[in-house]
């Protein structure tokens, strides 16, 4: 920071204008414009003109509006005031110089919002948080950021460094509570880059810098710290051309690489690709580009724990989401745009297929532990080389198709689905898998699945039977609650969406629920939650039962994994007038869904709280 002692030792901002910064009136936000009456104008020979000069904090908000930030999710606090009076400015003079200011009632739920918007878009938008405390709330939502490599620009304010003197300085004792030693150490090993901003830089070159690093590749979150003092220095903004920040993207195979890859394409009876998240945006270039390969090559496609929809899912050549189950039939194995292509634990390729990986960043440098066998690597990036071996074989082939020995897992899968839905509807208690097949029928050429089901979620994979690039996102990560803010998001960026976000009964409770319906309710961003209630953490049963099968906890039913107390779980969206249903009987499912959809297509959110068993 510029600092400056004065004579009776106290720091101060340095004003760089002022020939005598101690004997200078604080600094405020929006300094005077081109011929207002300033006591400053006697600028002394060589020095610039005071007029061009601009609060940090306005420069802040309209440098992320002109880099295509349309939204801050923002939770507020007392670091916060110089930019909510540059945001009172700006309302007044021009509504579309700063991004709209969406405020979430907690941090997770803000800055899932932003990830959900992301998760579609592919475009950053910023998060809003206060000092440490705030940045500590982000938790389990900068995780999943990190992992699904969701741009995302947070911005957390800092405790004031002076104690008196200045516009900003401490006037409270949380300013002291919340001084910490390295408040971007908080999040930084979640981010592509973190920074603090100094008072006289332009916050421009930082939300540029910012910009460029969320959105190249591993994209990601970044952070930016900014005293309250700090936003209110008025300083001179630098000229930065449009063309910045950049945005890069991996390049394309090398061409002795794609020839590589033909040849054993060409050579191999049985190619399976397994991906995770090829489907992220642009959606419809990358999910063709899959459809084309699998279709040119004959190869099986499986999504392994999927973040995205990377290939129709009732396509003839779609082999579910089991690597294990189909690697051992396959001669060649593909991964590509997965951090897991497969477990270990549960089966890996077949020792005599060989392993392809195409990756921009195939050694995984943000695990510590990462080691899967790879025979051949294309480090690339994955839509493009996908499309030039497509090319190179003569794209899409029904004969390649026809003869795929894949068609007869995608068969026998579909008849297990089949099977299993039969037999879900003969039971008498609700399953994971009557209410996906319910959920399937609300499913309309707009409809993005936002999906948190966590044990639920075979059966959602299984019994949605979408197509559409961009209808399905989850959140790559492990920190549950995500869907209830990403819906919020996603309706955000998609108002013409159908907007169905899917969640265990835990993570509905993850997810701030409050928060976030009133979140939905505030800013018109109605979704439609789907709750599987099966009245506990059933992972952490499971996962009990399967370590320990004889075991006294799994023997006792894993007391610990069961909610008790009968939870009225709709009840935090009534408090801001959703429509609620609760869900016992199978008979009451269709309607109780149907009714819920028209009230979200109506404007109003929606929660259906389903018992499964
Ligand atoms: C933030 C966070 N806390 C805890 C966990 C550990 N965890 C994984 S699954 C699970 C249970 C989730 O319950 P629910 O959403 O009801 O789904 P179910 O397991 O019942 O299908 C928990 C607590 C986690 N992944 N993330
Ligand atoms: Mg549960």
């Amino acid at each position: 920071m510029a600092d400056d002692a004065d004579a009776d030792g106290r720091t101060r901002i340095a004003d760089p204008d002022a020939a005598d910064a101690g004997d200078a009136p604080p600094p405020t936000a929006r300094p005077p414009r081109a011929g207002a009456d300033d006591d400053r104008d006697g600028t002394a020979a060589g020095e610039r003109a005071d007029d061009d000069r601009i609060g940090a904090a306005e420069r802040l908000l309209t440098s992320l509006a002109e880099r295509g930030v349309t939204h801050l999710f923002s939770n507020l606090g007392t670091d916060h005031t110089p930019l909510l009076e540059a945001t009172a400015h700006l309302r007044t003079e021009d509504p579309d110089a700063y991004p709209e200011v969406v405020i979430c009632p907690h941090e997770f739920a803000a800055m899932s919002a932003a990830h959900g918007y992301a998760a579609v878009t592919g475009d950053p938008q910023a998060v809003l948080v206060h000092v440490d405390v705030g940045t500590q709330n982000l938790g389990a939502a900068m995780h999943n950021a990190h992992r699904a490599e969701a741009p995302v620009f947070v911005i957390a304010g800092l405790a004031p460094v002076t104690a008196e003197g200045f516009k900003g300085s401490r006037d409270n004792p949380v300013h002291y509570y919340q001084d910490v030693f390295d408040q971007p150490g908080i999040v930084r090993e979640y981010c592509r880059w973190t920074g603090e901003y100094q008072p006289p830089a332009d916050p421009a070159e930082q939300v540029v810098r910012g910009l460029e690093r969320a959105t190249a590749s591993p994209q990601g979150p970044v952070y930016l710290a900014a005293g309250r003092e700090a936003l209110e220095t008025p300083i001179r903004p630098v000229d930065l051309p449009d063309s910045m920040p950049r945005r890069t993207r991996p390049s394309g195979p090398d061409p002795a690489s794609v020839d590589r890859l033909v040849d054993r394409l060409d050579a191999a009876d049985a190619p399976l690709v397994v991906t995770s998240d090829l489907g992220a945006p642009p959606a419809d270039r990358s999910v063709e580009a899959l459809v084309d390969f699998a279709e040119a090559t004959g190869a099986g496609v499986v999504e392994h724990g999927p973040s995205t929809l990377s290939f129709p899912r009732r396509h003839p050549l779609h082999v579910g989401f089991d690597p294990s189950a189909a690697m051992a039939d396959a001669d060649l194995v593909l991964f590509t745009a997965t951090d897991v292509p497969w477990l270990p634990a549960k089966g890996g390729p077949p020792a005599d297929a060989p392993v392809v990986q195409i990756d921009p960043n195939p050694t995984k440098p943000t695990y510590p532990h990462w080691r899967f066998r790879v025979d051949d690597t294309v480090q690339a990036d994955p839509v493009s080389t996908l499309e030039a071996a497509a090319n190179r074989l003569g794209g899409s082939d029904d004969d390649a198709v026809e003869g795929s020995p894949w068609r007869a897992h995608a068969e026998a899968l579909a008849a297990e689905r089949r099977a299993d839905l039969g037999a879900a509807r003969e039971r008498d208690g609700l399953t994971a898998t009557e209410v996906s097949a319910a959920v399937d029928d609300l499913v309309d050429d707009s409809t993005v699945i936002v999906e948190g089901a966590v044990t639920s979620r075979g059966a959602v994979l299984d019994h949605l039977a979408l197509s559409r690039p961009g209808s399905y996102v989850a959140r790559g990560g492990s920190g549950l609650g995500w869907a209830g803010g990403a819906g919020v998001g996603i309706k955000l960026a998609r108002p013409d969406s159908r907007v169905i976000c899917l969640l265990g009964d835990g993570s509905y409770l993850f997810s701030n629920p409050v928060a976030t319906a009133w979140m939905a309710a505030q800013y018109d961003a109605p979704t439609l939650s789907v709750v599987y209630n099966n009245r506990g953490w059933n992972a952490v049963r499971a996962a009990t039962a399967a370590q320990h099968p004889e075991g006294r906890s799994v023997a006792a039913d894993v007391p610990e994994s069961r909610f008790g107390t009968p939870l009225d779980l709709s009840a935090p969206a009534r408090a801001v007038g959703a429509h609620t249903a609760r869900v016992e009987r199978a008979e009451e499912l269709a309607d109780a869904l149907a009714a819920a959809a028209d009230a979200v297509d109506g404007g109003t959110p929606a929660v259906v709280d389903v018992a499964i068993e």
